[in-house]
């Protein structure tokens, strides 16, 4: 491909549009490697994004995600949906299983396969190893796979990021966690849309739905109820109403979210840490909790969980607090942040999550300013 500028991506656009293996697996290349010509490849691709359907799959190490996703595309491909995987770091080979043994094919006359899976490792990337997965999902949206699945293990920064770039994501929790059920909840709860208790052929499988379930009801948000679901990847058991849940998502909260968030973040934005009342995007309250955390922080997690009358935050609106008393998010728009500050440090120092009401209809609750009505009851709990 000559691009506008004149640089030679040495890609055929249109082979890459009818998605030519060969051709694919070399923009790919092109792209991780930042060789010249991957920027105007980018652009080039740029306005056919959007399109695709991104499914972020994340877990403990040997949850099952990989099997989960064999078994997923299994199922995409029967609905008629194509599908592309971006492993990140994988531990464990998605193998593409019977899809790729029997060469599925989409149209009829075969020029494509219905699924395009692809490994990128965290070493040797120029850019960065988000930046190399978030241009990989964009070549697999833009040459017109409908379903683009990411699959990530572990928690560091650039696996916090490449979540970000998901519309509907996914933690597989394996049954028998046990005590670490406690320690986990709070943090993959905030980043699932779909809880997934794989394995569930195996004993204890009834305990972490129920435990996952209790956890989940607490956290209500506005746009949507998170759910849990249970799949035997082995077996395939759970998998077709997991595609039912993953459509049912993207339905309710729409897809290309990766696109629209990194218009938003481009736009200048106060930079200083904490201090900062107000709603912000759930991903920068995480982002900045992750920091937090990486920096050896306690943490603490505020979250609205019901409101009455005139309360000025929804339902499911946080406030990420740090062991100094630096914060991020807004439960109230300012009248009671102090207050679940306080109590917040609190929770960092003894670990016990804590249900805070207040309101001025309630005998037991604090007072709360002149500007804020209604009442609001605040679930707080530690991180980590
Ligand atoms: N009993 C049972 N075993 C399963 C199920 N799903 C996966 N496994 C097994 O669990 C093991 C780990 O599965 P993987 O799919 O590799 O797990 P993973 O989460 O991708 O692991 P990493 O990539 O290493 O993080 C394998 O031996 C699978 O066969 C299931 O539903 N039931
Ligand atoms: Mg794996």
């Amino acid at each position: 491909m000559k691009s506008a500028s004149g640089i030679e991506s040495g890609i055929d656009l249109n082979a890459l549009s009818s998605r030519s293996r060969p051709v694919v697996a070399r923009a790919i290349t092109l792209l991780e490697n930042d060789r010249p010509g991957a920027a105007e490849l980018m652009a080039e691709l740029a306005p056919r994004r959007g399109r695709a359907d991104v499914v972020g799959i994340t877990g403990a190490p040997g949850a099952g995600k990989s099997t989960l996703i064999n078994a997923l595309l299994g199922e995409f491909t029967r609905r008629g949906r194509s599908v592309a995987v971006v492993a990140v770091d994988p531990s464990s080979p998605i193998s593409g299983g019977s899809i790729l043994g029997d060469r599925v094919r989409m149209d009829e006359h075969g020029a494509h396969d219905a699924v395009f899976i692809r490994s990128v490792s965290s070493r040797g990337h120029l850019g960065g190893l988000s930046k190399t997965a978030g241009r990989v999902i964009d070549l697999f949206d833009a040459v017109g796979y409908d379903v683009v699945i990411v699959e990530t293990v572990g928690a560091g920064q650039s696996e916090v990021e490449i979540r970000d770039f998901a519309d509907t994501n996914i933690v597989v929790c394996p049954p028998g966690l046990g005590d670490d059920v406690q320690a986990i909840k709070a943090g993959i709860i905030e980043i699932a849309d779909l809880l997934v208790v794989n394995k569930a052929d195996l004993p204890q499988a009834e305990r972490a739905m129920l435990d996952l379930t209790t956890a989940a009801q607490l956290r209500r948000r506005a746009d949507w109820k998170v759910r849990v679901l249970r799949t035997v990847a082995t077996s395939g058991d759970g998998v077709a109403a997991l595609v039912d849940a993953i459509d049912e998502h993207i339905a309710a909260t729409g897809n290309g979210k990766r696109l629209k968030k990194s218009a938003a973040v481009s736009a200048p934005r106060e930079e200083r840490e904490g201090e900062r009342i107000g709603p912000v995007a759930d991903a920068d309250l995480f982002t900045q909790l992750q920091r937090w955390r990486a920096a050896g922080k306690g943490v603490a997690l505020a979250t609205v969980v019901k409101t009455w009358g005139s309360s000025p935050r929804p339902e499911g609106s946080h406030l990420a607090v740090e062991e100094n008393g630096a914060f991020v998010g807004s439960v109230s728009g300012g009248c009671i942040e102090g207050a679940v500050i306080g109590e917040a440090q609190a929770v960092i120092a003894d670990g016990q999550p804590r249900l805070l009401e207040f309101g001025v209809s309630d005998e037991r609750a604090w007072e709360v300013g002149l500007a804020c009505g209604g009442r609001v009851q605040v679930f707080v709990e530690r991180v980590g």
